[in-house]
């Protein structure tokens, strides 16, 4: 991987066509990654090839374009292995997203390895798509909700995974970064906690597969689970990385064509990982164009992506000391990532965003689907910006301006 150089941003920019246009009557200055992430041209034009070439429905037809088409989903599969430094493709799961991937998991290895009095240990930095499906699961087993707090700095209370990880914690689902403050957590350490009670550990990769150098084996989980929109790649694609074993026990998710060995009227069996998941027609052509947006983004290199990130947040947590009333709410360090969560004296959130969008300026304004944070951090809401390869100290300075003349409009 590259790490020495600095990157080129004006390049980087210029793969990227929606990044020039105005909004507004200014310059586009797109700070809502965390959210989605714009598509290079490589991508784009990867979909467009497979459409134009070689698509057909996939692992059924004898025929020239039913194999190219096979040929292009299973390499995306190998691809999306490799980026996570996965033993082998039949890992990979092909799921919409983040979201889905959770799903899975909550229904497919839940009710199997859950019971009444059981423990699903979170923790208050969840995005609601790490919440809910174990809330649903939970009604369905009986089992108990627990989680794990942070301290004021937004980092999590590494102790008390100590007291709250028991004999009868089965599940432990943790974020590796915060979408709301970008913390980046020491998920190898809260694994190794988990592994010494014995509890399965899912990891919620949506906010570092995109920004990070991603090794699901040094993690150590057992599922990892992230989103390709979020990653220069296509919406409506994303992974869920299982360990083999785990995956061959589970039960399937959804039934239907091309899952099954075979059917009868009253049963039928079923084919081995990954293809159980993946009832009916996948999702091909953006799993290819996922593939494309791995390669884009391990050519420019993850390590030298988190360095320019990072770079970015601390420029902007320099300029925003001097801007009255601007509070982060994130950690300071080295575990921190491109996401700027901020007050602005008592300006609301949403009346900033939008005066922010009047100059041009993407930012996301709300709870992020992080209610129980924002209820921890005694806030409604809190503005964010979050950062990808594309931006520079430009649009910071921009964003900046936008925030002196929020404070000017609204005083
Ligand atoms: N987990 C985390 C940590 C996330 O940040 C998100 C999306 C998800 C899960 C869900 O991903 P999806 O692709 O399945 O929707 N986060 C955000 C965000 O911060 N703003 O909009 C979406």
């Amino acid at each position: 991987m590259k790490t020495s150089t600095r990157l080129d941003i004006k390049a980087i920019k210029a793969e990227f066509p929606i990044l020039d246009q105005e909004v507004n009557g200014h310059r586009l200055v797109y700070l809502d990654n965390a959210a989605s992430s714009q598509k290079p041209r490589a991508v784009v034009a990867t979909l467009e090839r497979y459409y134009e070439r070689d698509h057909a429905n996939v692992h059924r037809g004898i025929h020239e374009l039913s194999t190219r088409a096979t040929q292009a989903y299973e390499g995306a599969r190998a691809r999306a292995a490799r980026y996570i430094g996965a033993g082998e493709p039949e890992e990979v799961v092909f799921v919409r997203g983040t979201t889905e991937g959770i799903n899975l998991v909550a229904s497919a290895w839940g009710p199997e390895n859950l019971r009444e009095g059981d423990e699903i240990l979170l923790t208050v930095l969840e995005h609601h798509s790490n919440i809910v499906p174990w809330q649903l699961l939970a009604q369905r087993t009986g089992a108990h909700l627990k989680s794990v707090d942070i301290s004021d700095d937004g980092r999590l209370r590494l102790d008390q995974f100590d007291e709250l990880l028991t004999r009868r914690t089965r599940l432990v689902g943790v974020t590796h970064v915060s979408n709301a403050l970008g913390t980046i957590n020491p998920v190898e350490e809260i694994v190794a906690a988990a592994k010494r009670v014995g509890a399965t550990v899912l990891v919620d990769g949506a906010q570092a597969a995109p920004h990070l150098p991603i090794d699901v084996g040094a993690v150590g989980c057992d599922f990892y689970a992230f989103s390709g929109h979020k990653m220069c790649g296509p919406t409506g694609i994303g992974v869920l990385w299982g360990r083999r074993e785990l995956l061959e026990e589970m039960a399937p998710y959804q039934g239907g064509g091309e899952m099954i060995e075979i059917v009868e009227l009253e049963r039928s069996t079923y084919k081995p990982a990954p293809q159980k998941f993946e009832a009916g027609t996948p999702n091909v052509a953006d799993a290819v164009g996922l593939a494309a947006a791995m390669d884009y983004l391990e050519d420019i290199g993850l390590e030298r992506i988190h360095a320019h990130e990072h770079d970015l947040v601390a420029y902007a947590l320099e300029r925003g000391a001097e801007i009255p009333g601007f509070r982060d709410l994130g950690p300071v360090g080295d575990d921190r990532a491109g996401v700027l969560s901020f007050e602005l004296g008592d300006i609301h959130p949403h009346d900033l965003a939008q005066v922010l969008d009047s100059r041009g300026i993407a930012v996301r304004a709300g709870h992020h689907c992080n209610q129980p944070l924002m209820r921890r951090l005694g806030l409604g809401a809190t503005t964010r910006a979050s950062f990808y390869l594309y931006n520079d100290r430009d649009d910071v300075d921009v964003l900046c301006e936008g925030l002196n003349a929020a404070i000017e409009f609204f005083s």
